[in-house]
């Protein structure tokens, strides 16, 4: 099993998308271990963007991510780092394909509501920086045997 770190951005909780985004990911069949609101600070969004501080589209970015409460979580399942990224769609709204998140509910690159890890290693380090240890609630869904094969 796999984990990657979700972020529901300011835009997805102001505009009142948190349930919907939610409901895909539950009917995926993809396992929620943790979830916590909060406001990400100027410190925390320069960790998580590390990559992204020195360019150009940083300060608004920043803004952005620390201008209302995110809501972040755990998702776990099978390959779900790919599978999240793949529902989500491209990074801008107006490149993600219909049917994804980004595709059916954004029309912006910085306000694509949504922030998935895009890699493994990213995930175990995103994860760090958003959860403690004793706050990932790992648990074995009732429903497994019904969304995937024992051998899967
Ligand atoms: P993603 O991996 O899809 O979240 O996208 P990136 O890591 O490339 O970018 C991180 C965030 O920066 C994206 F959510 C959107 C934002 N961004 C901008 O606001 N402007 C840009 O020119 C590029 C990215």
């Amino acid at each position: 099993m796999e984990r990657s770190l979700i972020l529901l951005k300011p835009d997805c909780v102001q505009r009142r998308l948190m349930g919907q985004v939610i409901s895909r990911f539950e009917n995926k069949g993809l396992n929620i271990i943790a979830m916590k609101m909060i406001q990400v600070t100027p410190d925390l969004a320069k960790q998580h963007y590390a990559e992204h501080v020195e360019k150009p589209f940083y300060p608004g970015l920043e803004a952005f991510i620390t201008g209302a409460p995110v809501l972040a979580m755990v998702l776990e399942g099978l390959e779900v780092v790919a599978v999240v990224r793949d529902m989500l769609g491209a990074t801008s709204g107006l490149k993600a394909n219909p049917g994804t998140i980004r595709g059916d509910f954004s029309s912006s690159r910085q306000m694509n509501l949504v922030h998935a890890s895009d890699s493994i290693e990213s995930a175990a380090r995103e994860i760090a920086l958003y959860f403690d240890a004793s706050e990932i609630c790992e648990y074995t869904p009732t429903l497994t045997p019904w969304f995937k094969a024992d051998d899967e």
